[in-house]
């Protein structure tokens, strides 16, 4: 590698549900992060690396920007600050319709203070019509945004000019990670967050909130992997919700999980799903401990 190799960090923040996920994973190419329609889908950083000869981007996903309810949302404000903290450019995604609300200002106003190359992301433009997003744009010129993007993530269909973009404003660097690696977490995690997000589709109202999960066994065989999880809630009364008459719902969830893994491992998969009660788990710091909320 030589001196004009640039590589360097860039996270992705935002209320939840504006698409930050959907972004991090269209600049991949990879499904990396998992989506869905409801807010609060994303609890950890999830970094996603994109190399080549020239340069070594970074990404880092975190979750939405929430107040603080739970011993959970601190965690995920903690991963929020820590991406923050580590980056060398930070996109503030947000949404064109629904900007600026009380908390998208106060979001702004904090990041003015981080002395790093900051962009402005107006998304789902799709949603809105030009005279709107053109006000939201002038709205966000008070805050010191090297850039304002106004996009349709879901409809983009060419993101390398935008990551040409990030390049230039990287610093000069060696790269961090090996430049054939995609992600510095195993599949493992990857199938708990896969099955976590067919839970966030497969459920309404409050079982994805009160919902975790955690693989106990990843046995990858050649041809076939299986997975034993632990779905843990926090209510007794939340466990048939989640069954299902006759056992269906899970039966159903399961089974979008396991098509989801078979793309990504392209082998047999099968998941054991084992459900586990442990009383307000999000407010307890042990408990988000031992789930893997480090
Ligand atoms: N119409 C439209 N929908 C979009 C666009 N980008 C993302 N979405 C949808 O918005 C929803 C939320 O997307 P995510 O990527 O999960 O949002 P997020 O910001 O990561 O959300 P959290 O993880 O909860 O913080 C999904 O249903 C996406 O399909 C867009 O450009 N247009
Ligand atoms: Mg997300």
């Amino acid at each position: 590698m030589n001196s004009i190799y640039r590589a360097g960090f860039v996270s992705i923040v935002g209320k939840p549900n504006v698409g930050k996920s959907t972004l991090m994973n269209k600049l991949l190419g990879e499904k990396l992060s998992i989506i869905s329609p409801k807010p609060q889908t994303t609890r950890q950083q999830i970094k996603g690396i994109i190399s080549d000869d020239k340069r070594q981007i970074i990404l880092m996903d975190t979750p939405g920007f929430v107040e603080a309810r739970y011993e959970l949302h601190n965690k995920m404000l903690e991963y929020i600050n820590n991406s923050l903290n580590d980056s060398d450019i930070i996109i503030f995604m947000t949404d064109a319709k629904k900007f600026p609300t009380d908390y998208d200002k106060q979001i702004c106003e904090n990041l003015k203070r981080l002395n790093v190359p900051k962009i402005a992301m107006l998304n789902k433009i799709d949603l809105s019509d030009d005279i709107t997003v053109n006000k939201k744009i002038e709205l966000l010129q008070d805050y010191n945004f090297e850039k304002i993007i106004p996009i349709s993530v879901l409809k983009a269909t060419d993101l390398n000019p935008f990551l040409d973009e990030l390049t230039k404003l990287l610093p000069f660097n060696p790269p961090f990670y090996a430049t054939d690696e995609i992600s510095d977490m195993p599949m493992r995690f990857f199938a708990q967050e896969i099955i976590r997000e067919q839970i966030f589709l497969n459920y309404d109202e409050e079982i994805p909130y009160a919902s975790t999960v955690v693989v106990e066994q990843y046995h990858d065989f050649p041809n076939k992997l299986i997975i034993a999880a632990n779905i843990w809630l926090e209510k007794k009364s939340q466990k048939p919700i989640l069954i299902g008459k006759n056992g269906i719902k899970i039966k159903t969830m399961r089974i979008a999980a396991e098509k989801e893994i078979h793309k990504i491992v392209e082998k047999r998969v099968k998941i054991d799903l084992w459900i586990k009660i442990k009383p307000n788990w999000r407010k307890k710091q042990n408990a988000l401990k031992e789930f893997g909320y480090r």
